[in-house]
Parts: C-alpha cells; sequence; structure tokens
C-alpha cells in the first residue's frame, strides 16, 4: 500500500504534563515517520477556525479555551494507512472508553483534555496540515 499522511497535534495538557517525549517515542515506534513538526501556540480565531465544525457543539468554547491556554506540537505524519493507523494508536475521544496502549489511555486526562489530535479522513488530514505549515517546513 503507497505510503500517505496525517496531521496531530500533541494538546496543551500532554505538553503541561511532560509526554512530548513519551508520546513521539510512541508514534515512531509504531511506524510513522515525522516529515514535519513544530512547537506553536493557537491563537482564539486559530482555534476557532480548525475546530469550525464543532462551532454548534456545547463544548465549543471549553475547546477553544484548552486549545489557546498553552503550546501544542503540531506534526505531520506518514506512514501507510496515516489515518486510519494513527486514529488507531490514539484511541477513543473520551480516554475512559480508550483501548489499552492506546495514547489516550496513557497520556490523557479528561474527554475534553484528552493529549491529542489526530486527522478523520485523508482530506482533512491535508487541510489541517496546511493551516499549520508552509511549504517550506514540510519534508
Ligand atoms: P480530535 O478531533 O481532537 O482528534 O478528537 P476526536 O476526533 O476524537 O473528537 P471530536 O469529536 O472531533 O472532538 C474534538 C475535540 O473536542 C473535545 N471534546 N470535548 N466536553 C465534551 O463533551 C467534548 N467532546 C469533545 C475533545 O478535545 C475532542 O478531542
Ligand atoms: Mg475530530
Amino acid at each position: 500500500m503507497a505510503k500517505s499522511r496525517t496531521f496531530t497535534m500533541i494538546k496543551p495538557d500532554a505538553v503541561e504534563n511532560g509526554h512530548v517525549g513519551a508520546i513521539l517515542e510512541k508514534i515512531s515506534a509504531s511506524g510513522f515517520k515525522i516529515v514535519a513538526m513544530k512547537m506553536t501556540q493557537m491563537s482564539k480565531t486559530d482555534a476557532e477556525n480548525f475546530y469550525a465544525i464543532h462551532n454548534e457543539r456545547p463544548f465549543f468554547s471549553e475547546l477553544v479555551t484548552f486549545m489557546t491556554r498553552g503550546p501544542i506540537v503540531a506534526a505531520i505524519l506518514e506512514k501507510e494507512n496515516a489515518v486510519s493507523d494513527f486514529r488507531t494508536l490514539i484511541g477513543a475521544t473520551n480516554p475512559s472508553d480508550a483501548a489499552d496502549g492506546t495514547i489516550r489511555k496513557l497520556f490523557a486526562t479528561s474527554l475534553g483534555e484528552n493529549a491529542v489530535h489526530g486527522s478523520d479522513s485523508d482530506e482533512n488530514a491535508l487541510i489541517e496540515s496546511v493551516f499549520h505549515f508552509s511549504g517550506r517546513e514540510i519534508f
């Protein structure tokens, strides 16, 4: 199968809790190649735009406040079947439903503060990658 790409963010809770190194280690050990990466902080407008699909949901303002409260690590990952395999690696949205060994089971704090983001389709992976990275930052 051809290699494909997905987009991820290590969210503010996991950065605050010192889990960046362990999460990157798990990502690499699971066969994903990092082809872009940076630490950055999203503005309110950035987070509102990035998560615009959820803007009618009751948790939207909580999500924007959370995602902007500190730095994140954004990355683009390459692997065969990247989007689907990465969603499997991170586990269910709610860490209490996440399978043993998944990143959210190991490092998430709650449903809202769940350590990592993973794109949900190839199309969104591209949109989200371009949102965070310029062409010369992608290798
Ligand atoms: P993500 O987009 O961050 O990878 O997460 P996901 O696909 O597993 O979940 P999604 O439904 O897209 O929700 C986006 C993020 O919103 C927060 N959330 N809070 N308090 C709540 O009820 C609630 N529900 C979702 C989580 O941070 C979730 O990852
Ligand atoms: Mg999502």
